[in-house]
């Protein structure tokens, strides 16, 4: 399926999603937020798709909900705003961030405003060094609506968060890694073999059992201690019928034929 907004691609199971305005900065208009919606249920539903990478096109990662057509051009169209936000809501909030499959942003660029959003809520985020990232949302009169005030605000440390949302100061992509908004930021060049480095690592665990721990862990961020604890023994009681035991693999590679450090290496569940 072709969108008007992105590419896909899927190479040795690694599905790459890129955003391809590259002449608004990959801008997110409201035709991007429904292609998103379209392009993430498909990846959800495609087994050869064990990882998402989501990257821009040209010299940005995304600049943000396009001030134009996402903001001024529906004003006094409720119904057409009320639509692009609900794509981009959907999008971000319930597609990728629950999507029972890791995913990864490379920031290869300029990456502003309500990117931040979904870069939140992608599992794992490279940068390129050089890349910028800001919260410019200050600097022309509005705040980090949408999510993103609330997702920086547990992303990052408290210091960290504020001086982003309220100086609107750009940083670069090593100093996005310091304050640990990436995981880390590598030289431009290497930003793909970082990230399919990455991939490649995640793609050797047992696919259902990532899903797993990655649900525990979404839905652990909005629950209290009585109820995460009843919530994961619930869920690792259902992954051991989903997964069908496979951990018995795992003692026996590590107890019996000593052929497994579970601390440093993934068990061979495929056996
Ligand atoms: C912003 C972001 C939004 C939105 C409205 O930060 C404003 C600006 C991520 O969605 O819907």
């Amino acid at each position: 399926m072709a969108y008007e907004t992105l590419l896909i691609e899927t190479k040795d199971q690694v599905t790459t999603i890129t955003l391809n305005r590259p002449q608004s900065k990959n801008a997110m208009n409201p035709q991007m937020h429904f292609d998103m919606c379209d392009a993430l249920a498909q990846v959800e539903r495609d087994d050869d798709c064990r990882v998402l990478v989501i990257t821009g096109a040209g010299d940005s990662f995304c600049a943000g909900m396009d001030v134009k057509e996402y903001f001024y051009d529906t004003e006094g169209k409720p119904e057409a705003r009320a639509a692009a936000r609900k794509a981009a809501f959907e999008w971000m909030f319930k597609r990728l961030r629950l999507l029972p499959k890791p995913t990864i942003a490379a920031v290869n660029g300029w990456c502003f405003g309500g990117a931040f959003a979904w870069l939140a809520v992608c599992d794992f985020a490279v940068a390129s060094e050089t890349a910028t990232f800001g919260l410019s949302e200050v600097n022309w009169g509005i705040i980090p609506a949408g999510g993103v005030t609330k997702l920086v605000s547990t992303l990052l440390a408290p210091r960290d968060a504020l001086y982003l949302i309220m100086t609107g100061r750009p940083i670069t992509g090593k100093q996005a890694a310091e304050m640990r908004l990436v995981n880390s930021a590598v030289p431009s060049e290497k930003l793909a073999e970082a990230t399919l480095d990455l991939a490649d690592e995640l793609k050797k665990k047992n696919p259902t059992v990532l899903a797993y721990c990655k649900e525990v862990f979404r839905v652990d961020q909005n629950l209290s201690l009585e109820d995460a604890l009843a919530f994961e023994t619930e869920k690792w009681t259902e992954l051991d019928a989903a997964a069908k035991k496979t951990w018995h693999k795992g003692v026996k590679q590590f107890k019996e034929e000593r052929t497994l450090r579970p601390g440093l290496e993934t068990y061979r569940w495929k056996e």
